[in-house]
Parts: C-alpha cells; structure tokens; sequence
C-alpha cells in the first residue's frame, strides 16, 4: 500500500513545483519528471511545473525533459512545493524562492545530512536514491510507463547500476516492478550510464594511454594536459569516468586522475579500491569526499604534485619496499 500523504496534499493543491537540487543528476532529475508524470497521468487538471537548472542531455529521453523550467518564475505561487534528492534549502540553487513562496511545502529524500527544512519531511537515511523513497508514494498500478523509466533512471544512476553499498532488496524489488511496466530497462542504463560521446571515449583512451602504474602496480596515475584536452575539444565535464575506469586495473587499490584546468592548476580525482581511504588523503590537499571516491585541486609544479600525491598513496598502501613504493 502507498502511503497516502503525498497524494492527500497533491489532491488538495491546483499549482504544483518540484524542485531539486543544483547541478542535477539522474537521482534528480528523474524523481522529479517521475513526480510530474505521475500527477499529469493521475490528475490531469493539476498544473504541475519542474524547475531545475539544466542537466545533461543524456537524460533527454525522459518525458517531460523539455518542458523543465530552468529560469525561475517570480511571479508564480504554488499551492505546493516538493523538493526532491535535495540535502539543504541552499541547494535549490536560484528555486529557493519559488519553494519559500508556495503556501505548503513537503521534501522527499535519502541524504542523511538533510536538515528537514519543509513543513512536511521524508527523509529516508537507507534508501539508494531519491527516486526510491518516492516510488513508495506510488500507486503501483497507477505507475505508467513513462513514470516507471523516470524513477528506473535515478535508481541506475544512484546505485552505479545496482552496485553500490545502499542498494539493498527493497532497491530491487522496486526495480522489478518498474521492470514489469514494460520500460527498455538496457537502454536506459546504457543512456543514463554509460553511454559516452564519442571525445568523451577519445579522452579516456589517451588518460588510460598515459597512465602510470606504481607501487608494485598497486597504484595507477595520470595526467591530462591542457593540450590533451584541447586535442579532443573536451573539457572537466567530459572526464567523468575515466578514474573509475583506471581504478579497475586488475591488481589496483588507488587510482588518480590529475587533470590541468588551467595552466599550472589541477583537479585531481580519486578512486580505490579496498586499502586506500582516498578522502584522507583529498582532505590532506584541501579537498574531500569519500573513502573510496574523492577530489581535491592543486596549483603547481606538475612533477612537485606528482610525487606528492605519490607519497601520500604509498604511505596509505604501507608495504613500503615490499609494495615498491
Ligand atoms: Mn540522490
């Protein structure tokens, strides 16, 4: 049975926002064009707007992509705004204002840190996605087609493709249902996933062409270059992937992809394995992140930040002369 508090409020509201959070991701933006196509399919009447600031075409295969609102409208007052996937009220970026004019407000979530800043809060700490805690809304035969690849995206997209440690057998039996509804689910995966351009391709051939393995070949580095990147017309958006892909070199436990933003500045990306906790090591340059995902920025020598980071690493891997290091 579907709890009925989303749908008692959405009964009672002719104007509709759903929001999310800055620099939209799967998880984001297909919980909240899930949220729309099931109200236009259940309430046809209602009018419904999403509002978010642009995100990656490779979603555009989602009903309701195109009508996203990315400019934020002044002048219009919901009877009800949702937030979805969105951990503080900063995070609604530039649609703060349309979330704080609506007369009732209600969040839907599963970041742990969310500080609860609607009048009705739903924040699920074990769920792998947004799009999870959402479906738990749904009336499952009310649940289209449409509306089932939307909640299927941000599932896929959160969970790395049913991979990460939050998904759990309820992530699966909600998948199974959504499967049933008839969706392409290999597609969507290809396209939410792992589809690339093809620079984005040419890029990750010439990082993984580049790297070094170090360390008793514990450890894999490279560096992209400014001229790389202008060979291949891409730029830090079109890297995403490449650390992941270099952290899966048989025998790896820290992979780190240095990559020049501008002349003589870095962004480096981290990856691991099992060994190395890679957000100590982000942090120790000013950045963060996650055990075993995390970033930071340095400006330098490139051969000076090579070594250091180098050090860092071996010093984590700590089989000193044994590991080569
Ligand atoms: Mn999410």
């Amino acid at each position: 049975m579907a709890d009925p508090i989303l749908k008692n409020k959405i009964e009672r509201a002719e104007t509709i926002a759903v929001l999310g959070h800055i620099h939209p991701d799967g998880d984001c933006v297909g919980s909240a064009l899930a949220l729309k196509s099931y109200v236009t399919d259940c309430w046809p009447e209602k009018d419904v707007r999403v509002f978010l600031e642009p995100a990656s075409d490779r979603f555009g295969f989602l009903r309701g992509y195109g009508e996203i609102i990315h400019e934020p409208d002044p002048e219009f007052r919901a009877d009800l705004a949702v937030s979805l996937d969105t951990a503080g009220i900063d995070r609604l970026g530039d649609f703060r204002g349309i979330f704080e004019n609506a007369s009732e407000t209600f969040l839907i979530d599963h970041h742990r840190t969310n500080t609860g800043f609607a009048d009705t809060n739903v924040i699920r700490g074990t769920a792998s996605s947004a799009c999870e805690v959402l479906s738990g809304f749904f009336e499952e035969d009310r649940i289209s087609r449409d509306t089932a690849a939307c909640l299927y995206t941000g599932i896929v997209t959160d969970t790395g493709v049913f991979k990460y440690e939050m998904t759990s057998k309820e992530t699966m039996r909600i998948a199974g249902i959504l499967m049933e509804k008839g969706i392409p689910f290999g597609e969507i995966i290809d396209k939410a996933f792992y589809m690339k351009t093809r620079k984005q391709q040419l890029i990750m051939g010439r990082a993984l062409e580049k790297s070094v393995l170090d360390c008793g070949g514990q450890y894999i580095w490279s560096v992209i270059t400014m001229e790389d990147k202008a060979e291949y017309d891409v730029d830090y958006r079109d890297m995403d992937g490449i650390a992941e892909q270099m952290r899966l070199t048989e025998g790896v436990d820290c992979a780190v992809l240095i990559s020049e933003s501008e002349p003589g500045k870095y962004r480096l990306s981290f990856r691991s394995v099992k060994k190395t906790d890679v957000s100590l090591i982000a942090r120790g340059f000013g950045g963060g992140g996650h055990i075993r995902a995390a970033g930071c920025n340095l400006a330098g020598n490139i051969d000076e930040i090579v070594r250091k980071v180098r050090a860092e690493v071996a010093a984590q891997l700590g089989e000193g002369q044994e590991a080569g290091c």
